[in-house]
């Protein structure tokens, strides 16, 4: 067995959630929880960096992070599932999947704001600052969104960023970019694993 550390909410972990389902590979995963704020976690054991997703592997190796445990997931596939081998199709969709990330990172930094910084702390231009990169990469991925039939890293990824988005509220994407409303509809379609991992009351 693989065990998976990670939360329902955590867009990232929900990343290897929705592949291991999609790719058929859940009977191998033992999923166990983490927490993050917690000095001497298992987690930080795990990863220094003390983030989620982290998979250990069958042999005790820990790899992370979510992208990491993504390629190894369609190694064990037989590899060109997520990941296509063919390279100008890989590194459009490692960049889908870096842009999505990186939505993933700065709306989360948004959160940690509130979380870790006393109110009287909280820096509104960098709050700004944040959602600038958030509001350009929708509105890039607007404008030359991946193929939503096409279930790979860039899909996934986008597909988690946008379900935070619809939990956090950083910004406002379906009201401003319309057209993701369509590209999400037709993505949950093509990948019914993006449903079955909604974390309840998110
Ligand atoms: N680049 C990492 C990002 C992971 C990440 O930021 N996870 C968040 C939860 S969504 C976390 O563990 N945060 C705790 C912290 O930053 O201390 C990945 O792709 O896995």
């Amino acid at each position: 067995m693989m065990i998976l550390r990670t939360t329902d909410t955590s867009p990232f972990g929900r990343k290897p959630r929705i592949a291991a389902l999609h790719l058929g590979l859940m009977d191998q995963i033992k999923t166990e929880t983490a927490d993050a704020l917690e000095p001497d976690s298992a987690l930080r054991r795990e990863n220094p960096l003390g983030k989620i997703p982290v998979l250990t592997l069958q042999d005790g190796r820990r790899i992370y992070d979510s992208r990491v445990i993504l390629e190894h997931f369609d190694h064990l596939v037989g590899g060109g599932r997520l990941i296509p081998s063919d390279w100008d199709a890989r590194l459009a969709v490692l960049t889908a999947q870096a842009l999505a990330d990186g939505v993933m990172d700065a709306a989360v930094l948004i959160v940690y704001e509130g979380r870790h910084r006393p109110a009287q702390l909280h820096h509104q231009p960098w709050l700004d600052y944040q959602r600038g990169k958030i509001e350009r990469a929708l509105a890039q991925l607007a404008l030359t969104p991946p193929d939503p039939q096409q279930v790979n890293v860039g899909t996934i990824a986008s597909a988690c960023m946008l379900g935070y988005l619809d939990w956090r509220k950083q910004v406002d994407w379906r009201a401003t970019t319309p057209a993701l409303v369509d590209w999400l509809s037709a993505f949950r379609a093509a990948c019914p694993a993006f449903d079955a991992t909604a974390a309840s009351g998110a």
